[in-house]
């Protein structure tokens, strides 16, 4: 169990030191509080093992924090730690509207108490061919939908990222040829299932700004581009909404984006993965890439019928 805390403290409240600290101690109670000890005004939140967490061996939290794709802060992977230290996540507002009987807007303490936090070890499959396994920290999505209320005529989930060009630099110009803000979507079934969450941290520390703080979404059955980050809007629909990576290259980027090894992308296989952060003898590990990235006790039951080859 580990003490998760928000807000962080600023960065002219504690030592470079006592950052590191922080970061590197999983927040042990001592390292957190000392650290924080200038601004101790929320108290440190517990975080619970939560029930859907395999067993699995996470990765490093160097490779998790400087291997990112999020090209608000620019294409390449390690653009993200290196171009978003200017982002200011808080104050924040989270917004669940659109076809719901109560539409919220919800601040990050808001969200942390209105719910447990819980701890999620699940893996992550880029659809580029690589994975990780990350120790989330967070609230599943289906107890805030449950408190927006949704209206029965809702089928679909919109979700939208966070649009400030003055501290993303990918949001100026730049190749990417993204609209902006990044939008992705989900099912409502798929929204609510208990696997599908909001992440607020990491390894039990804040998340960090280039895992897509404040919040972002965590859907680990699906390629890893569903995860939208820095998340502000949340809107349920009637109808299937666009999102980013389909509207850019629709021929290799679905709506569902399953994690699947016998669709193939286009350009190269998704039979198998390179496992960030672990090495063999012959340089990167590789491992076989498993249907639904392993989760489908869990979600095969929501694609009963559907032709996955179709649906990619
Ligand atoms: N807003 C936003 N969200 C995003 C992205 C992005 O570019 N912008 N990249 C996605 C992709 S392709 C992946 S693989 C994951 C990476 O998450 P990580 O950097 O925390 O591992 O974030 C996803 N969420
Ligand atoms: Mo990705």
């Amino acid at each position: 169990m580990a003490l998760f805390r928000y807000p962080r403290p600023l960065p002219s409240e504690i030592t470079p030191k006592q950052i590191y600290l922080s970061r590197r101690t999983l927040i042990g109670a001592t390292a957190a509080l000392a650290a924080s000890a200038t601004a101790a005004e929320a108290a440190p939140l517990q975080t619970h093992r939560g029930p859907y967490s395999a067993v699995l061996e996470p990765t490093p939290h160097e490779d998790v924090t400087h291997y990112n794709n999020f090209y608000e802060f620019g294409m390449d992977k390690a653009d993200p730690s290196s171009q978003s230290q200017e982002f200011q996540p808080l104050p924040w507002t989270l917004e669940i509207t659109g076809l719901v009987k109560k539409p919220l807007r919800l601040d990050v303490e808001q969200l942390l108490k209105s719910s447990e936090i819980e701890e999620r070890i699940y893996r992550m499959r880029c659809v580029e061919a690589w994975s990780m396994v990350i120790p989330w920290d967070g609230i599943p999505l289906a107890n805030l939908l449950r408190n927006a209320d949704p209206d029965p005529r809702a089928t679909h989930v919109a979700f939208e990222s966070v649009v400030r060009p003055l501290e993303m630099p990918g949001q100026n110009g730049g190749f990417s040829g993204i609209q902006w803000p990044y939008v992705e979507g989900l099912r409502l079934d798929e929204a609510m299932n208990p696997l599908t969450l909001i992440a607020l941290g990491i390894y039990g520390e804040t998340l960090p700004n280039q895992n897509g703080a404040p919040l972002r979404l965590v859907v680990p059955w699906k390629y890893g581009f569903k995860g939208i980050k820095s998340i502000q809007r949340i809107r349920l629909l009637d109808h299937e909404p666009p999102t980013t990576w389909n509207r850019l290259a629709p021929d290799e980027y679905g709506f569902y984006a399953n994690v699947n090894p016998q669709v193939d992308h286009p350009r190269w296989s998704q039979a198998s993965e390179r496992v960030i952060g672990a090495r063999s003898l012959f340089g990167a590990r590789r491992q076989p890439t498993l249907m639904f990235n392993g989760y489908g006790e869990q979600v095969a039951d929501l694609y009963r019928g559907m032709d996955l080859r179709a649906h990619f």
